[in-house]
């Protein structure tokens, strides 16, 4: 994305020095190397590989291992996440897999009707391998989830336990998976009875990253979107350049009708209306910043002088006093990341289509 190039520099360098130091324990350490290895032993042997992306990042996110397979008509690729990207966007994506021959599909783990609406999906695909492969079709299916760390395996693993066709007694004994908004959460490979006669079940696995991971565009939308621990990012290069994405984009357009500022000061936030006034503040100052905005958003300097004086705003939106300069940012910056993770600040799609990008 021309203009953004700078923040993706400077953020993209800083977290790839932390993939390649040898001291960064948590990136590509042993448990991940272990759990790699154990995913990638298990992929011959099941019947149907489920690669689960994030659709924000259709290309960002793949889960490089599997390119060691020979492509396979058993492979899909679940864009999840589709509420929080742009809806047009994806419909592109998924023209782009299908002339690849890959087999795409959008959802949102959280919503029923996607959930059920794949499953029937799902069935009809297990129909058509056992066909074509002449095997029974009593035989149990294992399906296996793969992919990089919080793209929603375990919330996608949930949802079709949850509300697969599994008996009754069966759904008295739901299991549960971790969902966390933190990457790294799910240790082991678990198994999820998702339908019965004939039983098929998924299997939820760590999510991998690549050892190392070599292009500052990949790494900052990387931290972006939640693959990486927070703790190894620096807050304010993120805000950055979530700013410069959100001023070049035509979301922040939707917002021109809101009133700034009009809440009270000191106000606590500790319930969902005052949440949904903080939202609305944040939106508005936003807004506000870029309207009055006399420079070139394609110049560096003035795009930094927008974020700066956005951050200033921002302050106010999110009630955070200004004891010290360097924490009153850190403090905006990761409530601005936490708003934009849960699509109160627009639908981004951070990759584009190869074929468009030149
Ligand atoms: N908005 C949205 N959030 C999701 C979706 N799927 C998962 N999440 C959230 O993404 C975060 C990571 O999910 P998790 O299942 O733990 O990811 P995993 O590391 O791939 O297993 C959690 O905060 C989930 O609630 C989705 O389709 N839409
Ligand atoms: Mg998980």
């Amino acid at each position: 994305m021309v203009g953004t190039t700078s923040f993706v520099k400077k953020l993209g360098i800083s977290v790839m020095k932390v993939s390649e130091s040898k001291s960064s324990s948590w990136w590509y350490n042993h448990h991940m190397r272990a759990a790699s290895r154990a995913i990638l032993e298990r992929i011959p042997l099941v019947d149907l590989v489920l690669e689960v992306r994030d659709a924000r990042i259709p290309m960002s996110s793949e889960y490089a291992q599997l390119r060691k397979f020979p492509s396979s008509s058993k492979n899909i690729i679940v864009l999840n996440k589709m509420d929080l990207a742009s809806h047009s966007k994806t419909k592109e994506w998924m023209e782009y897999f299908k002339e690849l021959n890959y087999i795409p599909y959008a959802i949102n783990s959280h919503n029923k009707d996607n959930i059920k609406e794949f499953l029937n999906f799902l069935q009809a695909r297990i129909r058509d391998i056992r066909r074509s492969t002449d095997s029974s079709n009593t035989q149990t299916t294992t399906i296996m989830l793969v992919g990089i760390p919080n793209v929603g395996k375990s919330a996608f693993a949930n949802s079709l336990h949850q509300i697969g066709r599994i008996s009754a007694t069966e759904k008295g004994k739901l299991k549960h998976a971790t969902v966390s908004p933190h990457p790294g959460e799910t240790k082991n490979i678990t198994s999820f009875k998702i339908a019965s006669n004939p039983n098929i079940y998924i299997l939820d696995t760590p999510g991998i990253l690549p050892p190392e991971i070599l292009d500052a565009e990949i790494s900052s939308k990387l931290a972006l979107t939640g693959a990486l621990i927070d703790s190894v990012v620096d807050q304010s290069m993120l805000a950055h350049y979530f700013l410069s994405i959100l001023n070049f984009s035509d979301e922040y357009k939707k917002w021109k009708n809101i009133s700034t500022m009009d809440k009270k000061e000191n106000q606590i936030i500790n319930d969902d209306h005052t949440q949904d006034c903080v939202v609305q503040s944040v939106r508005g100052a936003l807004f506000q910043e870029i309207a009055s905005f006399k420079g070139k958003m394609k110049d560096e300097k003035d795009m930094i002088q927008l974020i700066e004086a956005q951050f200033t705003t921002l302050r106010k939106a999110f009630n955070v006093s200004l004891d010290s300069f360097e924490d009153a940012n850190s403090i905006v910056a990761t409530k601005l990341i936490n708003l934009y993770r849960t699509g109160r600040l627009g639908h981004y799609t951070l990759d584009t289509l190869p074929r468009t990008c030149e």
